[in-house]
């Protein structure tokens, strides 16, 4: 793989608009590629691409393996670790998410300043004590809000799915410390830290979370919600990876 500077995930409801970033220099199905898994969830492509953003080589990648999906953790964090050996030093993971805080609506962008893994389980493999301290660097957060000042920071849990939770756990969640409840994202910031890369991680609020809504959960909406914002968020990630 050609040396790259900066990877970027994108999520559910973030892929619609990413030829934003920039060109694309060479596109891949990850079905061609060794060790990805095939993408189950609807709206994973399940592609990448080498785009150039004025001079920064980036690695985008549409779509990634849940762990829900069952490959297990090394498939979920394959893209991190691939991105990792590439050569890239910024990591900039994507999500969709539900959201705990009342005062923010659907279609809402939040940026993670901190998470809860509550995966039950580790990405890492034997005695690698990696530090987690400032794990969503404090530095491309301070860029974040130069763009955009008013964008809020919140604490993302990553719960392993793929129900969503019920109101009790939300509860739970809420009295936890949690901001944004979702099913990526943690697991792939530990690799990517213990791969030694800064992380940005930027979550859209899809639904409101579980008693929280008024309504009964739909993958369809969390898919309109993310296709209504997409637009947006590419702008922000170019103008982002044009500020590292
Ligand atoms: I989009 O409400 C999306 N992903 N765990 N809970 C969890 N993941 C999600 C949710 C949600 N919405």
């Amino acid at each position: 793989m050609a040396r790259h500077d900066v990877a970027v995930i994108l999520g559910s409801g973030w892929m619609s608009d990413a030829d934003r970033l920039g060109p694309s220099k060479a596109d891949f199905r990850v079905t061609d590629m060794p060790h990805f898994e095939r993408p189950l969830a609807e709206g994973h492509p399940g592609s990448f691409r080498s785009v150039d953003a004025d001079g920064t080589r980036v690695l985008v990648f549409l779509g990634r393996t849940h762990f829900y999906e069952g490959h297990g953790v090394d498939a979920v964090t394959h893209r991190v670790r691939t991105a990792a050996a590439a050569g890239c030093k910024t990591l900039l993971l994507t999500n969709a998410c539900g959201g705990i805080n009342p005062d923010w609506p659907p279609g809402t962008p939040v940026l993670i300043k901190d998470h809860i893994n509550f995966t039950g389980v580790s990405p890492l493999h034997g005695a690698d004590f990696v530090d987690l301290t400032d794990l969503y660097s404090a530095r491309l957060r301070h860029i974040a809000h130069e763009i955009e000042p008013s964008l809020p920071e919140g604490v993302y849990m990553q719960f392993p799915g793929p129900m969503y939770e019920t109101a009790a756990e939300i509860t739970m969640a809420k009295n936890m410390g949690a901001d944004l409840v979702g099913m990526s994202t943690a697991l792939e910031a530990i690799v990517g830290r213990a791969a030694g890369m800064e992380i940005m991680g930027l979550s859209l609020v899809t639904n409101y979370a579980t008693g929280i809504a008024k309504h009964p959960h739909s993958h369809a909406e969390v898919l309109a919600a993310g296709k209504a914002a997409a637009g947006r968020m590419s702008e922000f990630l170019a103008e982002m990876i044009g500020k590292m």
